[in-house]
């Protein structure tokens, strides 16, 4: 078990023991271990087996003993026997907004409740917000929170997806049965959140095929197995489905499987419109439908299939039938952005607010993945939540930076770190006076606290690019996907606003976000608004998140021209001061 996987049980741990009502000082004292092992710069096999634990801050003999128990055998009879204990309900209640231990476990004391179900039924009647310490709002938010889980009960992140997509993919590919394979459906369109996996292999022999796929490790159950195509629910409750075909029919069925739907239909018109016929077996020569080999017009590849319908090769990501067409009829498809053009990350934090990493961790993993720069722009003071720093502590940030880099620069490395901030949009304006900002070299401008008002928040976030020190906004519709919706705004006011100003927009390439969404980048593009795919960092492993924000910029129809941090550094560092020096 890593550390990861330990510090994740030890959190759990100290949950359950809030929601059993233990003292607060054995719960945190959890809490804190997970967060020490989280930061751990050395193995933690390591630390057991020298019998170091004891020398990490807060790791008292009950601690040392339990991480020992994990990290050896693998499990902890102690955290089974508390899992048991404590309604699986009570855990899910967790998730809603607004609800921590202390406020489930007042309801399931006072009223008895141990499901959602009964919760939801509970705020119905009222009950709730009789309760002490809750009241009708945050009834209501309970109630609208419940609904909100139930509608997207069965929708994934695409990170969830590619996640438990990918090493499936690997292991087709290696088998020797498989010709060809691939991913098809929503996520090889590289949607933000998808309903299920899609499969398309070629072999000539699909039943040993299907057979190795319901046998992949993470299947929960199959739900369908036939000749051709099977369906399993993955661990995570995520469905995927397999389809199998002839190599011959490879190229028809991943068209026909990748989709979308509304982009079939216009391929399918296209067919009919030139006496063809197109299916998920082929494309025939035929007026009506058919699968005969004798009429299959040969279609390799897409790329074949395209061409004969009279089109360039539409990547995958594109199929939406948002103008794909029209685009790849007239030869004018963009080049796509490639997650590889990418140089660095522009907006990230460090463990000087909310991230998990000091600069040096952070400067490290940066340079090690080969980027040529890495922005940290923490946040600003009125995010006390998030440990914003004021603004004594910013200039001392500037100064840790300025070392890290004069390091750089001795040691010959052209890495940088970039000096910056994640500024809080107020109701009147930045939270840093402009001459603050000034010293800065990145400035992202978000909107943390939105206003219940469309005209104000967009007031605000326009009245943010309307600032000469401000490059650009950060995740412009605050969305969190499949948990919140985005604040009332008029994003393509904002859009404009930023094209008038010169500003940029962040495509926010976490998970959770990935906004400004991919279907208004066409929009901001033809406006000649430039994107910047950030990473929002919190810790090291976010980085990875370029190679999603990237895939949403395809998606988007952006080109590497399209993107600010496609520029190497002297490039970059030109285009940061063009605003500062209009002004
Ligand atoms: P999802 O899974 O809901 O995120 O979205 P998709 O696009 O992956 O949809 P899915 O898995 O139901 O089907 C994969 C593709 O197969 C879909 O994009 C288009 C094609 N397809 C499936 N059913 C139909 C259909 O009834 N008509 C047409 N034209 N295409 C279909
Ligand atoms: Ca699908
Ligand atoms: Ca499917
Ligand atoms: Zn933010």
């Amino acid at each position: 078990m890593n550390k990861d996987q330990v510090a994740a049980i030890l959190s759990e741990i100290g949950v359950l023991l809030e929601l059993k009502g233990e003292n607060p000082f054995k719960t945190r004292a959890y809490h804190n271990g997970a967060r020490t092992l989280e930061g751990l710069a050395e193995p933690l096999e390591k630390l057991v087996a020298d019998k170091r634990l004891g020398e990490l801050k807060g790791f008292g003999e009950a601690l040392q003993d339990k991480v020992t128990t994990l990290v050896t055998t693998g499990k902890l009879p102690y955290y089974e026997e508390l899992r048991a204990s404590v309604p699986p309900g009570l855990v899910a209640m967790l998730d809603l907004p607004g609800v921590g231990p202390k406020k489930v476990k007042k309801i399931h004391d006072e009223l008895g409740i141990t499901t959602v179900e009964q919760l939801e039924t509970a705020c119905q009647t009222g009950t709730i917000a009789a309760l002490e310490g809750f009241g009708e709002k945050s009834q209501q938010k309970i109630l609208e929170g419940i609904a909100f889980r139930r509608q997207f009960a069965s929708r994934y992140r695409i990170s969830d997806a590619l996640l438990a997509a990918e090493p499936i993919l690997d292991n087709l590919r290696a088998h020797p049965d498989v010709i060809r394979c691939s991913t098809a459906g929503s996520l090889r369109r590289w949607k933000e959140v998808i309903g299920d996996i899609d499969f398309v292999v070629s072999s000539k022999d699909p039943a040993a095929v299907i057979e190795y796929f319901v046998e992949q490790p993470g299947i929960q159950s199959i739900s369908a197995k036939g000749p051709t195509k099977a369906s399993v629910i993955l661990e995570g409750g995520i469905q995927a489905d397999l389809r199998v075909v002839a190599d011959s029919e490879f190229s028809s069925a991943l068209a026909y499987f990748t989709g979308s739907k509304e982009h079939n239909i216009v391929m399918r018109q296209r067919a009919i419109s030139r006496g063809l016929r197109l299916n998920e077996y082929g494309l025939f020569r035929s007026t009506e439908e058919t699968r005969d080999p004798a009429l299959r017009i040969d279609c390799r590849t897409e790329e074949d299939l395209f061409q004969h319908l009279g089109l360039d090769y539409i990547p995958p990501e594109l199929r939406e039938d948002q103008g794909e067409f029209a685009a790849a009829e007239n030869h004018t498809l963009p080049r796509l952005l490639d997650w590889t053009h990418l140089k660095g990350s522009l907006h990230n934090h460090s463990n000087w607010s909310d991230g998990r990493n000091t600069l040096e961790a952070v400067a490290a993993h940066a340079l090690e993945l080969g980027c040529a720069y890495w922005a940290i722009t923490d946040h600003s003071r009125a995010s006390f939540q998030a440990n914003g720093l004021q603004v004594s502590r910013l200039r001392e940030q500037r100064q840790a930076i300025d070392t890290l880099n004069r390091q750089f620069a001795d040691e010959g490395s052209e890495f940088r770190l970039l000096a910056g901030s994640e500024v809080d949009v107020l109701k009147d304006g930045l939270d840093y006076p402009d001459d603050v900002l000034a010293e800065l070299e990145v400035v992202v401008a978000s909107l943390h606290v939105p206003a219940n008002n469309e005209a104000e928040n967009t007031r605000r976030l326009i009245q943010a690019a309307q600032n000469p020190y401000v490059q650009m906004l950060g995740h412009p519709s605050g969305r969190l996907l499949l948990e919140r919706n985005a604040y009332p705004v008029d994003l393509r006011a904002v859009i404009d606003a930023c094209a008038d100003t010169g500003t940029w927009i962040e495509l926010n390439a976490s998970p959770y976000r990935l906004d400004l969404d991919w279907r208004l980048w066409n929009y901001a593009r033809q406006k000649g608004v430039k994107c910047v795919v950030n990473c929002d960092a919190h810790r090291l492993e976010h980085a990875g998140f370029l190679r999603l924000g990237a895939g949403l910029a395809r998606k988007g129809w952006l080109g590497p021209g399209d993107v600010i941090n496609s520029l190497p550094l002297p490039a970059l560092r030109k285009a940061l001061q063009t605003k500062r020096l209009r002004h």
